[in-house]
């Protein structure tokens, strides 16, 4: 866990680079993300994954020496969660956890869904499907460059909700004393995770997959990673020895801003640094609708001097490096260039902002209007923030309530049911050539005195 850099002495301007929306090549390159190597990235995973399979506690001790510098006793910590952990803990740090559990509870516990549905689709035919919860869910929470127990209630608090049997979380120790954060604790024994894994990376994601001697088997995985987080999931997603399913693909975070000439540059510019600070592959992009050079002016010397004033200064510099200005001739051009471009966080900084929601096809999620930072959807308004990046939001939804459900279907038919539907599963069992379909139908309807002699 490296600490955030000190401020450092200016080395250059913290500039973004502009450029007009008509500018396609420009355009297309300042909208596209990082190529991710996967097939080398796997060719790196693969044998930890087996490892872990294999060889279970040994092996995921082994790699956490290796990766996080820590030497373990045992890999996990297991609840009840000793008290020492939160006595270090503020009570305005307690409060201000319990408040953002409390408003992303209310928010994901509106979202469950324990209707039953049940629709008769002929007379003697039920159909119905109710919901269930994966039972076991394994919850990473990354380590790296910033302590996350945010992300730690954005996962357990929806899995607890939606009545998972067991909650496990896994999260890197420290390398200072091989411990995870209090906070991170102190979440998990609020959402009633029964342990966490002491492990990050790939192993990991293996550990909870295949289950070791000290770490259960989970069902599913959720939760944001690197590379090689994201690589394992995939891997073991795809293996059915692991019968384990995952959350989502995910990318480097970004965020897209659209602001007008209205826009405050101070707020402008907070919010672009605000996702340039999570590191260095960060994506981040302003469209500006019929902006003068005042504004733009503006909005640049807003975020060099902020920048200069924030203790990630040197991430966001390189984040910053790469990032752009895009100058739309339209709020129905910069809809446009967004909804292709489906960004993860969709900031409207643009007057009658909520009038424009309509216009969104493609995001993760949307904050909308100059007091709606998405800092505060990270931590506390209520909205999750394992969201769709690199594009997935086109077809991937953020982490909800229901990503720790499934339903199951079902259906009873009566005699009078059957004699409706019967023949038609006879005709179309026969097309198919499969007799076995036909006559498990036939049997009964002839023995019901359905069927016409001799059918
Ligand atoms: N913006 C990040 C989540 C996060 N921010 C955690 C602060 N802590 C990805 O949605
Ligand atoms: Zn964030």
């Amino acid at each position: 866990n490296d600490k955030p850099t000190e401020p450092q002495a200016d080395s250059g301007l913290i500039h973004l680079k502009i450029l007009k929306s008509k500018e396609n090549v420009a355009l297309k390159e300042a909208l596209t993300r990082p190529i991710q190597n996967t097939n080398q990235i796997m060719k790196l995973v693969n044998p930890i994954v087996e490892s872990v399979r294999n060889n279970g506690d040994k092996s995921l001790m082994e790699f956490t020496q290796k990766f996080d510098g820590v030497k373990l006793k045992t890999p996990v910590l297991e609840a009840p969660f000793p008290k020492e952990y939160f006595d270090g803990l503020t009570d305005e740090m307690k409060e201000s956890l319990d408040l953002s559990i409390e408003n992303v509870r209310k928010f994901h516990a509106a979202q469950l869904q324990e209707t039953v549905l049940k629709v008769e689709t002929k007379p003697g035919v039920l159909c119905s499907r109710f919901p269930r919860p994966i039972e076991k869910v394994g919850l990473y929470i990354p380590g790296g460059t910033a302590v996350l127990p945010s992300t730690a209630l954005m996962l357990g608090v929806p899995a607890q909700v939606a009545g998972c049997k067991e909650i496990i979380f896994a999260s890197p120790p420290r390398k200072s004393d091989g411990k995870v954060s209090p906070e991170v604790v102190y979440v998990a024994s609020k959402v009633g995770a029964s342990m966490i894994v002491l492990a990050g990376g790939a192993q990991a994601v293996a550990a909870m997959a295949y289950g070791t001697e000290s770490v259960p088997k989970v069902d599913k995985i959720a939760g944001p990673g690197n590379q090689f987080v994201t690589a394992a999931k995939m891997y073991v997603q795809n293996d059915t020895q692991a019968l384990c399913s995952i959350d989502m693909p995910a990318g480097p975070s970004e965020v897209l801003v659209i602001c007008d000439e209205d826009a405050d540059a101070d707020f402008v510019a907070s919010d672009l640094l605000s996702q340039a600070e999570h590191g260095i592959d960060s994506q981040v992009i302003l469209l500006g609708v019929d902006l003068s050079s005042k504004k733009v002016e503006e909005i640049q010397a807003a975020v060099h001097s902020q920048a200069t004033n924030l203790s990630r200064v040197d991430i966001i510099r390189k984040c910053i490096s790469h990032s752009s200005i895009v100058l739309c001739e339209s709020y129905e051009e910069a809809f446009q260039i967004s909804n292709q471009y489906a960004p993860e966080h969709l900031i409207l900084q643009i007057s009658n902002a909520e009038d424009y929601v309509k216009d969104v096809d493609n995001a993760g999620s949307i904050f909308v209007g100059a007091y709606t930072p998405e800092s505060c959807g990270d931590y506390s308004s209520g909205t999750n923030h394992t969201l769709p990046t690199y594009g997935y939001a086109r077809q991937y939804s953020g982490l909800n309530t229901s990503a720790f459900q499934k339903f199951i279907t079902s259906q009873s038919i009566t005699p009078e049911g059957l004699d409706k539907i019967g023949k038609a599963v006879m005709c179309i069992a026969k097309v198919e050539g499969l007799d076995g379909h036909r006559n498990a139908v036939k049997i009964r309807m002839s023995k019901l005195g359905l069927l016409p002699e001799n059918f």
